[in-house]
């Protein structure tokens, strides 16, 4: 039931002075090798020395993505390049991303959490996974691929899309759980639908969902078109991947955040004070165990909850509810996070449009599709309408090369987006979880 039965079952008073040791080496590391942190602590004037019990996390500065970007990109690392074995990146709020680094020991680590995460969901040594989230730069698939190996389950490394051959292998191959995005899981048993076959004749017993927002009631959806139990997986790059927390399958009531490496708390996202138990506010995470780039106090921007009250699986570990936003204006859009901001850098780059536009995100045969609206200028728009359609291929191209996301670009004539009196209202999401 457990993958490591002593950690996942820590009494908390002892989980709290594992964290409390770790916190305090992963300061010393931290101060001693990482200029931003040794800058922002004695600007604070804080030190690794005035942090003598977990509630002494308060008083440290947060750290942000701009913080990351600002760093980019191995700024922030606090081990020597010869030691990173393995680099990761996401999104940031400009093209460029924000870059992650992992030691070998930081891998390892991750492997670890990722199969306490498979056996949390009720998977076990003997199980075919079949690993659909992204392989690359997204650390989806390896995170999931190296966790389903330290488990001792068969992995199947398919990464996403080419829907049909995933639905071939899955039945071919007899696998038993799946792990993708959730839009992805019902796209693919309607893609097979479309074709006559029925999802819910597969072998698959758990799917591991994560990477994007979803619902219960999508959760729903999905445990009845794939005949499944649906457990929901967190995680970010930043943090180290996928992994930081999942539910178990006994109760599916929030997810446990594995606090022998993580430290949570809950903060009000405009006053940055500490919430209480079962307030719902922004995740901050601290990694205490983590080499290549440790994380102090990280505002995820992700809205959640905790709890510390006992879980009925036996698990010690603290429980975060399902993710309902975040305190950012970022996108996940087919499991790619995007800025606006990103998109607008990109259109004010190209001759011809303007600064005005208009992000419509939609959900269609659970699929996300984004429509990117934008103003020509009058010269351009009373122009031949070959002129104007490879100025959207154009601007497509840029998009999908830039961000990695498809969309669809929209010209409209000038001055037809609405202005606003206030805050710009960019994005229209009618995406329905
Ligand atoms: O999405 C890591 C991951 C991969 C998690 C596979 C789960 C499964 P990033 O690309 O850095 O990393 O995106 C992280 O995605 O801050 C959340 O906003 C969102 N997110 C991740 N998991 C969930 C979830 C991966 N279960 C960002 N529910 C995070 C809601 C999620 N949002």
């Amino acid at each position: 039931m457990y993958f490591n039965e002593e950690f996942e079952t820590l009494p908390r008073p002892a989980l709290e002075a594992v964290q409390l040791k770790r916190l305090q080496a992963t300061l010393e590391r931290v101060y001693a090798n990482v200029p931003f942190y040794k800058q922002t602590f004695d600007k604070a004037g804080v030190g690794p020395c005035n942090v003598n019990t977990l509630d002494d996390l308060q008083k440290l500065p947060f750290t942000t993505k701009q913080d990351m970007r600002n760093s980019y990109p191995y700024g922030l690392f606090a081990a020597p390049m010869e030691e990173i074995v393995r680099i990761h990146a996401s999104s940031g709020t400009t093209g460029k991303p924000t870059v992650v680094g992992y030691t070998a020991r930081d891998i390892d680590m991750w492997a670890e959490l990722m199969a306490r995460s498979f056996v949390s969901a009720g998977a076990h040594k003997g199980d075919i996974i079949h690993n659909a989230y992204g392989y690359g730069l997204f650390t989806g698939g390896l995170g999931a691929h190296y966790g389903a190996e330290r488990l001792g389950a068969s992995v199947i490394p398919m990464s996403g899309g080419n829907t049909k051959k995933q639905i071939m292998i899955m039945q071919d191959f007899g696998s038993t759980v799946l792990t993708c995005t959730p839009s992805y899981s019902l796209f693919m048993a309607e893609a097979a639908l479309e074709d006559g076959f029925d999802f819910r004749k597969l072998k698959l017993r758990v799917g591991i969902f994560g990477a994007e927002p979803w619902s219960e009631a999508m959760r729903g959806e999905i445990e009845e078109k794939l005949n499944l139990a649906a457990i929901d997986i967190y995680g970010l790059s930043e943090i180290m991947g996928p992994g930081v927390a999942i539910e178990c399958i006994q109760a599916k009531q929030g997810l446990h955040i594995w606090e022998d490496h993580f430290i949570p708390e809950i903060i009000d996202p405009v006053t940055g004070q500490r919430l209480a138990e079962g307030e719902r506010g922004e995740l901050v995470i601290t990694t205490i165990t983590k080499q290549g780039i440790p994380l102090i106090r990280y505002r995820t921007r992700d809205i959640t909850s905790i709890t510390y009250e006992p879980c009925i699986c036996g698990r010690t570990h603290a429980r975060i509810t399902r993710m309902s936003g975040r305190s950012d204006d970022m996108l996940i859009i087919r499991g790619v996070n995007v800025f606006p901001s990103q998109i607008e850098s990109i259109l004010v780059g190209i001759e011809g449009v303007e600064p005005h536009y208009l992000l419509i995100v939609e959900r269609q045969d659970n699929l996300d599709t984004l429509e990117v609206q934008v103003e020509v200028d009058e010269r351009l728009f009373s122009d031949e309408i070959k002129v104007l359609q490879s100025l959207s291929r154009h601007i497509e191209k840029e998009i999908k090369d830039m961000l990695g996301v498809t969309c669809r670009v929209k010209l409209v004539e000038p001055r037809t987006i609405q202005r606003s009196e206030g805050k710009a209202q960019r994005v229209v999401d009618n995406r329905k979880l």
